[in-house]
């Protein structure tokens, strides 16, 4: 129990205790014998049936991607959702605490947590305080059992964690490891797909523009990649187009599964997927369906329609089209026919983490694909989304372009933009590495206890601030919306990108509203306040602070950083030593058509433009992406004719220094609580 929290103890009915502990419950539940614990009493109540949720082990490994392990996760999300009060949540957990699929309890307990309206106001346990397992090098858990053993708590080091673990630069995909492995990037994967589930209670998956938000999400996530790519270089992803290729990208994730026993299975060069067909996981389907589901989803885009699964069919709209396609590609319960377009981007990841052993010959787990929380890691992932997300822009291409009044703003002109950063020259973002410390002792269960850290390296930028001239020339207020992107200016090979590559590697810094008076208006906003990311501390919390006791409610609250976001650590790329150049282009669009009238959101907003606002509709009534996301006006080239008055486009500069910087701002070693 980490300083400054209360130790608590459940004070569980003995006939929850799994049946092997029951002639020994006086034993186990006394086990803490008089030492000081504040207890929560857990009533009894009659259990529902559990039968489909138990078919699957405690201890194996659990993956969403899996559509049986989805179906038992979708009922047992529904029973904790069922519950009628907060006590009885607490006393069906309780029960299946010991007994159900570990992973697939944290999954669907979470769901309901953030679902149900009694619990919505608490946080959902963060998955690397239970699992640090899936975030680090399975070194580090020997290391820390030897240092927990040896050294006394208090005195203990932190086990670093060296950047490079997983492979060589004679590896050119090694180059962006950093990025794929960072803690904060993985994290806010699995928090994505926590608040959007695509199965399970209807009323957890059927959000406002969810199909919308996975290709919008997973697109930002490949712009930024890419860049990423780009600063490094390396070419941009090539997408995965050929399922019967060999895929020269190996990953070997080193890293465990800790509850399953087993380490995550690796996957060498030159991988041929096959066929799976595995009995234990109940998963059958042809590399032939995949390439099915393909044909038909495309061919529903070239001709503007989908089945609706009851022999009619529904237009593929300007409007709504790509809502129904991510729906249709991910595919989620909302999908208009599940039968018919099938399950492609999920069967995917399965068809990719099984390569190893498609018919289960070997009794192998998945790799890091599997699973949400790890799947980011693997340079596969990116190839994979690559293709994904050229299924969605294939549909985006095919709609008429923005005319020039759906990007104007009559009256407002943007004069000047630019980037402040203290101590640098202007127009300039400086990135460099920082070390913070993870907390590992939630996620441990071995004695001696007491705190023990690992400290992991990180990309890192100095804080900065936009500053924006715009000018209303017209005779009131006006309010607009500004939208700050930034991309690279040139390609793989130092050529100028054209505008429609360009646009696909526009990258959304920040979106925000703001009031605009008559004549000349100076906007300035912080980094931190980007509505893409999460506080620095909701990734690496602050070691030195005193986090109240987890049975405090009210006060546990404040804490209720939502996990949902880019992390800010990694808002920027990381530029290169020399000056990466790129464009920073600014928007103000007019709020009026922007606007989505609805209640103030009562929760919290951050990561907003990424992870939607929980119980309301998406904020901002334009598509995804817009201006960006579809094919330019014709006569459009670059950038510098893409603009009107409304916009403007300014050269920064990314510089990256190899060093190791502590943060700004920050007195303590900044720590991510496992
Ligand atoms: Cu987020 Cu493929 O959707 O992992």
């Amino acid at each position: 129990v980490p300083k400054g929290e209360q130790k608590v103890s459940f004070d569980v009915p003995p006939k929850y205790l799994p049946e092997q502990y029951q002639s020994m419950a006086d034993r186990i539940l006394n086990r803490f014998g008089n030492e000081s614990l504040s207890s929560v009493p857990i009533k009894q109540i009659a259990i529902p049936d559990l039968s489909l949720v138990l078919q699957l082990g405690r201890r194996d490994p659990f993956s969403l991607f899996i559509p049986a392990h989805r179906k038992m996760a979708g009922r047992l999300t529904e029973l904790f959702m069922g519950m009628r009060t907060v006590e009885d949540l607490m006393s069906l957990a309780a029960y299946c605490r010991d007994r159900v699929n570990a992973q697939m309890f944290i999954y669907s307990l979470s769901v309901a947590i953030l679902h149900r309206d009694d619990t919505k106001h608490l946080s959902v346990p963060q998955l690397s305080e239970i699992f640090p397992d899936k975030f680090m090098d399975s070194q580090v858990f020997s290391r820390a059992k030897e240092e927990a053993n040896v050294v006394p708590a208090g005195s203990r080091l932190p086990i670093e964690i060296p950047l490079d673990y997983t492979a060589t630069d004679a590896d050119p995909e090694h180059r962006v490891a950093y990025w794929r492995e960072d803690v904060g990037i993985n994290l806010h994967h699995w928090h994505w797909h926590l608040v959007y589930p695509f199965d399970g209670p209807r009323v957890a998956v059927n959000k406002d523009r969810r199909g919308e938000l996975f290709y919008y999400m997973h697109h930002q996530i490949m712009a930024r990649y890419n860049t990423e790519r780009l600063c490094n270089n390396l070419p941009r992803v090539r997408r995965l187009t050929n399922l019967r290729d060999p895929i020269p990208e190996a990953y070997f994730p080193k890293m465990d599964q800790t509850v399953a026993g087993r380490a995550f299975p690796a996957r060498p060069v030159n991988m041929l997927l096959s066929d799976i067909n595995r009995a234990a996981d109940q998963t059958r389907f042809d590399i032939a369906d995949l390439e099915r589901y393909r044909d038909r989803i495309l061919e529903a885009i070239h001709t503007r329609q989908a089945r609706n699964g009851q022999g009619g069919v529904i237009p593929l709209d300007e409007v709504t089209g790509i809502d129904i396609i991510g729906n249709m590609m991910e595919a989620s319960i909302l999908s208009p026919d599940q039968t018919y377009y099938g399950d492609l981007h999920n069967l995917g990841h399965i068809a990719i983490s099984y390569a190893h052993d498609p018919d289960h010959r070997f009794l192998e787990n998945f790799a890091v694909m599997g699973d949400s929380t790890t799947a980011m890691r693997d340079p596969i992932f990116y190839r994979w989304h690559s293709f994904v997300d050229a299924v969605f822009t294939e549909f985006k291409n095919s709609l008429p372009a923005y005319n020039a009044n759906q990007l104007a703003f009559p009256g407002v002109t943007v004069s000047d933009i630019r980037i402040v950063s203290q101590g640098a020259n202007p127009n300039t973002l400086n990135c460099h590495w920082t070390k913070s410390d993870v907390e590992l002792t939630r996620g441990l269960d071995f004695t001696p206890r007491g705190s023990i850290l690992a400290r992991l390296q990180h990309l890192n930028h100095d804080d900065f601030s936009y500053s924006f001239v715009v000018n209303n020339s017209n005779n009131q207020e006006v309010m607009g919306t500004v939208r700050v992107f930034i991309a690279p200016k040139y390609d793989e090979t130092g050529r100028n990108l054209s505008f429609d590559d360009q646009r696909m590697l526009m990258i959304e810094m920040d979106k925000f509203t703001t009031r605009l008076r008559r004549g000349q208006n100076t906007i300035n906003r912080n980094s931190n306040e980007s509505a893409i990311t999460i506080p620095f501390e909701a990734t690496f919390r602050n070691v030195d602070q005193n986090r109240p006791s987890e049975t405090d409610l009210s006060s546990f609250d404040q804490f209720n950083f939502c996990g949902c976001g880019w992390p800010q650590h990694m808002l920027v790329p990381k530029g290169t030593r020399q000056g990466y150049p790129m464009d920073l282009f600014v928007m103000v669009s007019n709020y009026q058509d922007d606007r989505v009238n609805q209640p103030e959101p009562t929760g919290c907003r951050d990561g907003v433009s990424f992870c939607g606002l929980r119980d309301l509709k998406y904020p901002d009534a334009r598509a995804m992406g817009y201006p960006f996301d579809r094919i330019a006006r014709q006569g459009v080239t670059s950038l510098a004719n893409f603009i009107t008055p409304n916009m403007r486009v300014q050269q920064i500069t990314v510089r990256f220094s190899d060093t190791v910087k502590p943060r700004a701002n920050s007195n303590a070693q900044s720590v991510v609580r496992f």
